[in-house]
C-alpha cells in the first residue's frame, strides 16, 4: 500500500499578492504532490470558509498562519499513514477531525490543500499524469454503462472585467467569449487570444483606458454602460473575421449577490447603471439582454437566496441559455439538490475550494451529470501556478472551464497545461467544443 508519510505546509502568495496555503504530501515512495490552494473576491455566503488570520498587520489580517498550523498540529497526525489512494477515505477523515458544517475549525484551506495534495502524491507515486489518476477516482464513483471519457474543456474566457474584479467599473463581473466554432482546445485558444488582442485594440481606439486589468487578466475599462462591454467584444469579435453567435458565442457572469440588498430585496445596477431592480426586473433585464445579444450562457444572473427570482429565471430562459448557479449552489450537492428539485438553473460551476475537498467535488459534477445539469470547473480571482483544475476538468469530461482571461502566468498555467494534455492526447484528444452547451 502507499501511504501517506508526512505532510508539509506553508504560507505562499497568490496572483493578487494576497497569502494561501500550499501543502505537501510526502508518498511512502518517496514521491511528493504539492496542491497551492485558490481564493475569491466575489466569495458567496454558503461557501467553506477560509481561514485567515485577523492578527496579520503586514498582510491586513489576511494571512493564513492558522491553517498552515493546522495542517502541521492537527491535520497530519491524523492522517500520517493513511492509504495515499483512498481519497475518498481521506477526505472523509478530513471533514469528520474539522466536525463542522463549513469546514470552519480548520479552515476549507488547511483541508483543500491536504485534498489536492494527495491526489498529487498519489499521481507521482504511480508515475502517472494527474488527470489520468483523476480519471481513476472519477470512474470508482460511476456506475457501469455511465461514461467516463476524458476531454478537453471549451473554455469560458474573460475578456472584460467589472464589478469586484475591476474596482467596480462596471455592475457585471465578467464579459466572456465562448469560442464555440473551434474545432479543438488548441484552435479555440488561437481564436481567444486574437479577440483579446482585438478588444485592447478597440478599447484604445474608443480611449477606454484598455491599460487598465482586472484581477484574472481582462481588461477594465471605463465604459458608460454595461451593454457597451458586449458590443467592444462583438466589434473585436468581427474585427477577427469570426461570426459573433456562430464562431463566437458571449457569456455573463453577473455575480448578481454582489448587487443585491436582502432588506429592501432589490438589485442595484450603479456602477455605470442607474437602476434598481426587483427580481422580475433582473429577469427582464436579462431576457432583453439575451433577445439582443448571441449570449448562450448567464452565471449568478441573480442573487444566491432568491430561489424564486432563479426560478422565474430559469422557466423564461432555461431552454435557451446556459444558467449557471455560481454563489448559488457554491459547489455544495445540498444547495445543487435544492436546485434540481426546484428547477433553478441548468448549470453549476465547480470551484474545489467552495466546497473544501477533491472528493466533494467530484459528488457534486457527478450529481450534476446524473440531472441534465453542465458543469464548468473553474479558477478563483486569486490563482497561482497550480494547475490541478485544468486536470480536474479533462478527468471528468466536465465539459467546460473558466480561467480568466489569455494574460497573466497564474491563468497560462492552466490554459498551458491543457495544451500539454492536449499534445499528449496526440489524435485521441477528444474536445468538447459546442456539444457542451447542449443538455
Ligand atoms: C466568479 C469567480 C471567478 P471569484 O465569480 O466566478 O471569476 O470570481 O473567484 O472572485 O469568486
Ligand atoms: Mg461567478
Amino acid at each position: 500500500m502507499l501511504a501517506i508519510m508526512k505532510l508539509k505546509a506553508r504560507e505562499v502568495l497568490d496572483s493578487r499578492g494576497r497569502p494561501t496555503v500550499e501543502v505537501e504530501v510526502f508518498s511512502s515512495s518517496g514521491e511528493i504532490g504539492r496542491a497551492i490552494v485558490p481564493s475569491g473576491a466575489s466569495t458567496g455566503r454558503h461557501e467553506a470558509l477560509e481561514l485567515r488570520d485577523p492578527d496579520s498587520s503586514w498582510y491586513g489580517g489576511l494571512g493564513v498562519r492558522r491553517a498552515v498550523a493546522n495542517v502541521m498540529d492537527e491535520i497530519a497526525p491524523a492522517v500520517v499513514g493513511l492509504d495515499l489512494e483512498d481519497q475518498t477515505a481521506l477526505d472523509a477523515k478530513l471533514i469528520a477531525l474539522d466536525g463542522t458544517p463549513n469546514k470552519g475549525r480548520l479552515g476549507a484551506n488547511a483541508i483543500l490543500g491536504v485534498s489536492l495534495a494527495a491526489a498529487h502524491a498519489a499521481a507521482n507515486a504511480r508515475g502517472e499524469e494527474l488527470y489520468v489518476h483523476l480519471n481513476r477516482l472519477w470512474r470508482q464513483r460511476l456506475d457501469p454503462g455511465e461514461s467516463a471519457e476524458i476531454m478537453l474543456p471549451l473554455p469560458m474566457v474573460n475578456m472584460i472585467s467589472g464589478g469586484l474584479h475591476a474596482g467596480a467599473n462596471l455592475d457585471f463581473q465578467d464579459f466572456l467569449i465562448m469560442p464555440v466554432g473551434a474545432p479543438s482546445y488548441s484552435k479555440a485558444l488561437e481564436m481567444t487570444t486574437a479577440i483579446y488582442r482585438a478588444v485592447g485594440a478597440v478599447l484604445r481606439e474608443k480611449d477606454a483606458e484598455a491599460s487598465l486589468v482586472g484581477d484574472e487578466g481582462g481588461y477594465g475599462p471605463k465604459l458608460s454602460t454595461n451593454a457597451q462591454a458586449v458590443d467592444i467584444i462583438l466589434e473585436a469579435i468581427l474585427a477577427c473575421g469570426l461570426e459573433p453567435g456562430i464562431d463566437v458565442a458571449i457569456a455573463l457572469d453577473v455575480a448578481a449577490s454582489h448587487l443585491y440588498n436582502p432588506e429592501t430585496q432589490t438589485y442595484a445596477l450603479t456602477a455605470v447603471g442607474n437602476d434598481t431592480l426587483d427580481s422580475a426586473g433582473m429577469v427582464s433585464m436579462l431576457e432583453h439582454w439575451s433577445k439582443n445579444y448571441p449570449i448562450v450562457s448567464i452565471e449568478d444572473g441573480l442573487a444566491e437566496d432568491d430561489w424564486k427570482g432563479w426560478e422565474a429565471l430559469t422557466a423564461s430562459l432555461g431552454s435557451k441559455v446556459q444558467l449557471i448557479g455560481d454563489d448559488l449552489f457554491a459547489t455544495q450537492t445540498a444547495r445543487l439538490q435544492q436546485g434540481i428539485s426546484g428547477g433553478v438553473g441548468n448549470a453549476i460551476l465547480i470551484k474545489v475550494n467552495q466546497v473544501g475537498t477533491l472528493s466533494e467535488t467530484l459528488d457534486a459534477i457527478l450529481l450534476a451529470r446524473r440531472n441534465g445539469y453542465r458543469t464548468i470547473v473553474s479558477a478563483r480571482s486569486g490563482e497561482t501556478e497550480d494547475s490541478t483544475i485544468a486536470d480536474l476538468a479533462v478527468a471528468t469530461g466536465a465539459g467546460q472551464i473558466k480561467i480568466g482571461s489569455v494574460a497573466r502566468s497564474e491563468r497560462l498555467a492552466k490554459y498551458n497545461r491543457l495544451l500539454r494534455i492536449e499534445d499528449a492526447l496526440g489524435p485521441n484528444a477528444k474536445f468538447a467544443g459546442r456539444g457542451a452547451l447542449a443538455h
